[in-house]
């Protein structure tokens, strides 16, 4: 298959890349590299040292005799050059990573509510219309969250995006199909809620063949491809605003740093490893929807966890000390969370669970690079709101905290 990958230079479409460009499909990055840009912007850069997007493709057509493209376009602000794209390359398959993906970095300011919401919110719909007026009746594969569905403890498996309800009618109950309510808690979880609305539209006006991934929080850093080369390697962030939760515990637990718990870490997520992030990927491309089919939604997670138990797992593999702080987030303290994620299940996803040795891989990556972190930058600054953050303004080390 002749496959764009849109933001295929990030944390996730990187490695999706390399594993598809491995199994024989010819792969177009298509990405403005905005998150090079944020990095430069907060001062930050990955744990991991990331070559140019050129070099990166370079080593990889040297490694292995295979070529990804790069095509550098900005899909929010670029529509027209979206459309002369898609009508000169002809994909068959779009995978859609292209938005700003952290909830810290979204809430960082009005400028960075603004921002992600233009981004993310027209880089999808101008995908949907391009795709539309240009004819080209490619599979547009998204990778959502599950944050969609919020955190609230419901009591019943969330399932894989629809929900059968019954509404009382004048004729007696009616059994009906929802998406499932959405509860964002950030403004980016909200964007994503927003594309669900607009795939939901396109899928049934213009028959596209969508399918939105509702992914957990993503940990490790290296897959089967990027451990090839040193040059291939992943990109890996540790910082407040993009760092995620157990990545973090990890790189913490490796440079003795206490381990950042919010509130009483009783909030419960879901968990993927990056290996398994591409695996589905390439299941969801295998089993593509047909046109006027609603869109297909799967989970992608393969278990979940408490924060507090992550922190005192890291803790006792790494010997680290765990730290309860302020919350700078508006979350439930405690939730409960069980997920259905049958369809991947059934298309021969054999998960990776949280493993020592995957785990110890983590700390490892993160020992061998430990100079290149800037211990200022780890504490979580962004503040959901202005009386938070007059309570988050001390890191673990005691130290005032300034917001970047
Ligand atoms: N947390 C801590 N300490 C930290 C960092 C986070 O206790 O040092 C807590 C947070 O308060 C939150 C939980 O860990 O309760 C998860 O935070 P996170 O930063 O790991 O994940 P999140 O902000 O939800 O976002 C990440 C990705 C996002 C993806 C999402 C999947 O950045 O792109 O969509 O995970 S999910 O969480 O399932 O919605």
């Amino acid at each position: 298959m002749r496959i764009a990958v849109l933001g295929g230079d990030g944390f996730v479409g990187w490695p999706t890349s390399l594993h598809l460009s491995n199994l024989g499909h010819e792969v177009h990055i298509v990405d403005n590299l905005s998150r090079r840009w944020i990095d430069t912007e907060l001062g930050v850069q990955s744990l991991t040292p990331m070559d140019s997007i050129q070099e990166r493709c370079r080593i990889w057509k040297q490694e292995t005799g295979n070529t990804i493209h790069f095509h550098l376009l900005n899909l929010a602000k670029e529509y027209e050059r979206l459309k002369q794209w898609l009508a000169e390359y002809q994909p068959d398959a779009l995978i859609h990573f292209a938005e700003q993906r952290a909830a810290p970095y979204s809430m960082k300011t009005d400028r960075h509510k603004v921002y992600t919401v233009d981004n993310n919110v027209n880089a999808t719909h101008n995908v949907l219309a391009a795709l539309v007026e240009t004819g080209i009746d490619a599979h547009l594969v998204h990778l959502g969250t599950m944050g969609v569905y919020g955190y609230s403890s419901v009591g019943a498996p969330i399932p894989e995006g629809y929900l059968d309800v019954e509404i009382d009618t004048p004729t007696g109950k009616k059994g009906m199909e929802i998406l499932y309510p959405t509860r964002p808690g950030s403004v980016y979880h909200m964007t994503k809620s927003l594309d669900q609305i607009l795939f939901q539209f396109y899928a049934q006006n213009d028959g596209l063949r969508i399918t939105d991934l509702h992914q957990g929080i993503v940990w490790g850093t290296h897959t089967d491809q990027t451990r090839r080369h040193e040059q291939l390697i992943n990109r890996f962030d540790y910082d407040g605003d993009y760092g995620t939760v157990l990545n973090r515990f990890l790189i913490q637990a490796a440079i003795g740093y206490p381990l950042t718990v919010h509130g009483t870490g009783g909030q419960t997520r879901a968990f993927i490893h990056i290996q398994d992030c591409v695996r589905c990927i390439e299941l969801a491309l295998s089993d593509a929807p047909k046109a006027g089919e609603r869109v297909r939604i799967f989970n992608q997670m393969t278990e979940t966890h408490r924060v507090r138990d992550l922190a005192r797992m890291v803790a006792g593999l790494a010997g680290a000390e765990v730290k309860f702080l302020p919350n700078p987030r508006k979350e439930a303290d405690e939730n409960e969370l069980i997920v259905k994620n049958d369809q991947f299940l059934s298309l021969g996803l054999n998960p990776i669970t949280l493993q020592e040795g995957l785990l110890s891989e983590v700390v490892e990556v993160a020992r061998k690079y430990a100079h290149r972190i800037d211990r200022s930058r780890v504490p979580a600054v962004s503040a959901w709101t202005k009386d938070i953050a007059k309570r988050v303004d001390h890191d673990p080390e005691g130290k005032k905290l300034k917001a970047v």
